[in-house]
């Protein structure tokens, strides 16, 4: 399988975040994709390349031109205005607020395109997250041309990411860029399967009113889980795209024979629309060892993952999302990959 990969990845380092009421270094790190990229390298998984398509063409199909803009321009503003550390929101417009236009202040905006506090910005953070784009817009083009999988290899993370807004790690919905990539290179539908243990809020919301790109998330229930307002298993889709959102929330504490019940679910109801392809959301936050997630996988469930993933039978584009227990992140990744790969017989690196 062909990975795609860029180091521009590690521009984007976030010193911190809120944690149990007590700010700690950040869960989501530039060691986490370095472990992941040694790991298929040591794998030989296949070639790695770096991203040949640049630009945010598919991105600005899915996210607002004002919050791209946000996004561009923000860590300029936060330095002139003589702040120090990293950029980050204190004050959200909650439901009790009416929303109105865009707020001029700093602080303001930064609450206005974001949706938590566990994601800062900082001098390297739009570079990367551009990277993460280009990788994905490159792993879906490999796709196109005709190879059975392709592994975009990218951070910052993206599922969490919406028309508007950022947070949980996330600024740019990768995966919806694959997906959207997909469609512009003349896949008809593209179905999304999102498997990392959050709620893949972002790519939901991009997708929510359209019927070309059916969304299934497996994800912890969000009366528990974060990002805990959206994920519910009366969420299922809007307008023309009534009917093809499928949430199925799990409970903490879940391991691989109610996972895997609910991904041949999934699955089976992704097919229903007759794909011209897959994109996975591929977070491994669902290890027992995560440390800020509450599944049970084992790593020996991960090549068990990627087999069913194959049973679909269409070519793949894998995204990296979550997973935060960085020293497992590379066998549970590679175990995913290589399941799909000896399950589709692809084998090699066509
Ligand atoms: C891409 C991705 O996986 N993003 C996840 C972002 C989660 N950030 C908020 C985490 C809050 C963790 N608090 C867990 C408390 C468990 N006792
Ligand atoms: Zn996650």
């Amino acid at each position: 399988m062909i990975v795609i990969h860029s180091p521009e990845h590690a521009r984007h380092h976030s010193q911190c975040e809120v944690h149990n009421g007590a700010l700690v270094p950040s869960f989501e790190s530039p060691r986490r994709a370095e472990i992941v990229l040694e790991a298929v390298t040591a794998a030989d998984l296949g070639p790695i390349r770096p991203p040949s398509a640049d630009g945010l063409a598919p991105a600005a199909v899915l996210h607002r031109v004002d919050y791209l803009r946000f996004l561009e321009t923000i860590w300029n503003d936060w330095q002139s205005a003589g702040r120090a550390g990293e950029a980050m929101a204190f004050s959200w417009c909650t439901h009790a607020f009416r929303p109105r236009q865009e707020p001029l202040g700093l602080d303001a905006r930064l609450g206005y395109y974001s949706f938590c506090v566990d994601t800062t910005i900082n001098a390297g953070t739009w570079g990367a997250a551009r990277s993460a784009a280009d990788v994905c817009r490159t792993a879906a083009a490999v796709v196109c041309d005709g190879a059975a999988g392709a592994f975009a290899l990218c951070r910052p993370p993206g599922h969490h990411a919406g028309p508007g807004y950022f947070g949980g790690y996330c600024f740019l919905n990768n995966a919806g860029i694959a997906a959207q990539t997909l469609r512009d290179g003349g896949c008809a539908r593209v179905a999304v399967l999102d498997v990392d243990f959050h709620h893949g809020n972002g790519t939901q919301d991009v997708f929510y009113q359209r019927g070309d790109v059916p969304f299934a998330s497996l994800h912890g229930d969000p009366r528990h889980c974060f990002p805990f307002y959206s994920g519910h298993a009366d969420e299922t889709g809007a307008g023309p795209g009534a009917g093809a959102t499928l949430n199925l929330p799990l409970p903490p504490g879940t391991t691989w024979p109610t996972y895997a019940e609910a991904l041949d679910h999934a699955l089976r109801w992704l097919g229903g629309f007759d794909p011209d392809a897959l994109v996975v959301s591929l977070g491994l936050d669902t290890f027992a060892g995560d440390p800020i997630s509450a599944f049970r996988l084992e790593t020996d469930d991960f090549p068990r993952l990627g087999e069913r993933l194959a049973s679909l039978g269409k070519p793949t584009v894998f995204v990296l999302e979550g997973g935060y227990a960085a020293e497992d992140l590379g066998r549970n990744a590679v175990g995913v990959l290589g399941g799909f790969e000896s399950a589709s017989g692809s084998g090699g690196n066509r």
